[in-house]
């Protein structure tokens, strides 16, 4: 999209944090299929964590929380707004306490914004995308959440859309994401061509991944015009290779098995 650059999306500093001991314990879709296994999931994690190096963030890895299985997806704990950072109150009770450790690291360089009580949203239902914020109302997400970040986005002069995401999605970056500026990749079978069309009427170019695709709709681009993907979705590789990204593969089963995606877990700041 035209007049949109890098600069608005900061991808020099990234918070990550340690896969917990309990991650067996995290919360799945996949429960009695899939047990997430945190020796398996540390291994991606660390490789995840080495991709984010190779781009040159400089990444801060906090020690995992073991009272908290879900502790590593960090995405979902802090909301970057420009020079603020939002802390909500996480859309699933089990998370709730991750945000501080967070919140301590990101008050040292952005100012702090508390959701009131009542507000719920998870980070994963957010999208920071050519100076605008995608929201999910999701499960996580409720409608004070929405329209209590709506307020502080538009304080700081930005626009926001907002996604009815299905009850069978966990949320928006789940099943959306935005390799570079001026495009979005997005899960058929997830979210619809209706919800991005006043998107696309601004030239937004939008990139589908088929249904049994949908994990790898949850990508992360860098300026260098590298895309890191997850491993073993081969259409959804070729399409973003056709429009000119360089893939750096993660192996994320381990991690999805507990419903984490590449963004979930990380902040950029
Ligand atoms: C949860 O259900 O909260 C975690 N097991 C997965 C969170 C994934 N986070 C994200 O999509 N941003």
């Amino acid at each position: 999209m035209m007049g949109v650059e890098w600069g608005h999306r900061k991808r020099s500093r990234a918070v990550v944090r340690e896969v917990s001991s309990n991650f067996n314990q995290a919360l799945s879709s996949y429960f009695g299929t899939h047990t997430p296994d945190p020796d398996a999931a540390r291994a991606a994690h660390a490789d995840y964590v080495s991709a984010l190096k190779e781009q040159g963030v400089d990444v801060v890895v906090l020690p995992s929380l073991d009272a908290y299985p879900d502790c590593t997806f960090v995405e979902d704990t802090a909301i970057v707004v420009d020079d603020a950072v939002v802390i909500p109150f996480m859309g699933h009770p089990s998370r709730e306490g991750e945000q501080e450790a967070v919140r301590d690291l990101l008050g040292e360089h952005l100012e702090i914004i508390k959701m009131p009580k009542g507000a719920t949203m998870d980070g994963g239902d957010i999208i920071f995308f050519d100076q605008k914020f995608l929201i999910g109302r999701s499960t996580r997400t409720n409608d004070s959440g929405i329209a209590f970040f709506e307020q502080v986005v538009k304080a700081r002069g930005f626009d926001s859309i907002v996604f009815d995401i299905p009850s069978s999605t966990l949320h928006l970056t789940t099943v959306c994401s935005s390799p570079r500026p001026g495009m979005l990749v997005a899960a058929e079978g997830h979210l619809t061509p209706e919800q991005f069309a006043p998107l696309v009427a601004e030239g937004v170019e939008l990139v589908w991944v088929p249904n049994e695709e949908a994990y790898a709709a949850n990508v992360i681009g860098f300026e260098s015009g590298v895309v890191m993907i997850s491993a073993g979705y081969p259409e959804t590789k070729q399409v973003l290779e056709r429009v000119g990204f360089e893939t750096r593969i993660v192996e994320m089963a381990h991690i999805r098995a507990a419903d984490g995606s590449l963004t979930c877990c990380s902040i950029f700041y």
